[in-house]
């Protein structure tokens, strides 16, 4: 691919300081309730993105594997029974939020391509950084001319209305990944419904969900064997070490991880394994003056920092989600275990 063939519109820059303030900000608020908590939205810095890459390698992080299977399987199928109207001489929008590497969008992209379909691939991240490294990756996996890449630094939803507005195309959207698994429940519905009607009637949307299941497997999956998603979990506080210039000391804090079958969450914690004090200098750090010197942030022995929520899902509680949203749910597509499912839904 030549870079002619990858285009980058910022649409909101990263502004680092702000971002940084405000996770200061999310810090002492979080860390300040009665029942401690951090969001996983600030495990992806660089070491985090990283090790989330890891993550996704293990056999016990079964999730990717299985997604990756349901693409491998069907997306001929998915092209044919949802783009098979498309006339040769119309372009379409492939939207995807959050990438990531690409790894898996790779195997639909190329369905796409062997089948014909004339698209633009649109990936929309907040960080110029991920963009770029996504960008490298297709380089290095398609022939040049094969693919038109425009990436959109954005908001998610800030990104499809510029994508709809600038080229009034049919779209499709692709949500992989079970990433709505790590909304709370009614900002995940939220956040479908603002899609839906974002996107123009007839318009498509593919969403990953894992499923609930055997809950030891699921467990696994979120307190594997090589540590990885300990690390993961941990990282939090180095990031916030380094960022904030917090004094977390790691050895006293273990990942701890459990499953609500009934719920059908997995749930992700930092425990503190003895009664400590942890400060974070903020002097200067707003420039107003009113702050104080630092933050002290107690923590009793055994307390815990709720870090992450992945909720599970039956098949039919996201059928009749999406359906109540906006969207006609067209097909599932699932791995040979039905242990993950993709659903393709229209806009009406
Ligand atoms: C990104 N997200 C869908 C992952 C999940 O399964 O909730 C993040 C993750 N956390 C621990 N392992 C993977």
């Amino acid at each position: 691919m030549t870079e002619s063939n990858f285009d980058v519109t910022v649409i909101k820059e990263e502004n680092k300081d702000e971002a940084l303030k405000q996770f200061r900000l999310h810090v002492i608020q979080g860390l300040s309730r009665p029942q401690k908590q951090l969001s996983s939205m600030y495990f992806y810095d660089d070491v985090g993105s990283e090790l989330f890459a890891q993550i996704m390698d293990l056999e016990e992080y079964y999730l990717t594997g299985c997604e990756m299977e349901i693409l491998r399987t069907h997306s001929k199928a998915i092209v044919e029974n949802h783009l098979g109207d498309v006339s040769d001489s119309e372009i379409i929008n492939v939207i995807e939020l959050g990438a990531g590497d690409g790894r898996k969008t790779r195997v639909f992209l190329t369905a796409l391509v062997i089948a014909g379909v004339k698209f633009e691939y649109i990936p929309i991240d907040i960080s110029y950084r991920a963009m770029t490294l996504l960008g490298k990756s297709l380089e290095h996996h398609f022939e040049r001319d094969a693919l038109s890449v425009h990436g959109i630094v954005a908001e998610y939803i800030e990104g499809i209305r510029f994508v709809v507005d600038s080229r009034p195309r049919k779209s499709l959207v692709l949500f992989l990944g079970s990433s709505l698994g790590n909304f709370s429940k009614s900002g995940g519905v939220a956040f479908l419904r603002e899609i839906g009607s974002t996107l123009k009637q007839g318009d498509l949307f593919m969403i990953g969900t894992d499923l609930k299941k055997n809950p030891e497997m699921t467990l696994r999956a979120y307190s594997d064997s090589l540590g990885v998603t300990r690390k993961f979990n941990l990282n939090l506080l180095s990031r916030m070490n380094r960022e904030l210039g917090t004094t977390f000391d790691l050895k006293k804090f273990k990942h701890y991880a459990s499953y609500d079958p009934m719920d059908g969450t997995a749930v992700s914690y930092l425990i503190s394994t003895e009664k400590q004090t942890v400060y974070m200098n903020t002097s200067g750090a707003t420039g107003n003056g009113d702050e104080p010197e630092r933050h002290e942030f107690v923590f009793e022995a055994y307390e815990a920092i709720h870090t992450e929520s992945s909720r599970k899902y039956t098949v039919e509680s996201m059928h009749s989600a999406l359906n109540s949203i906006g969207f006609a749910v067209q097909e599932t597509y699932y791995d040979s275990q039905h242990w993950f499912a993709d659903t393709v839904a229209k806009v009406v």
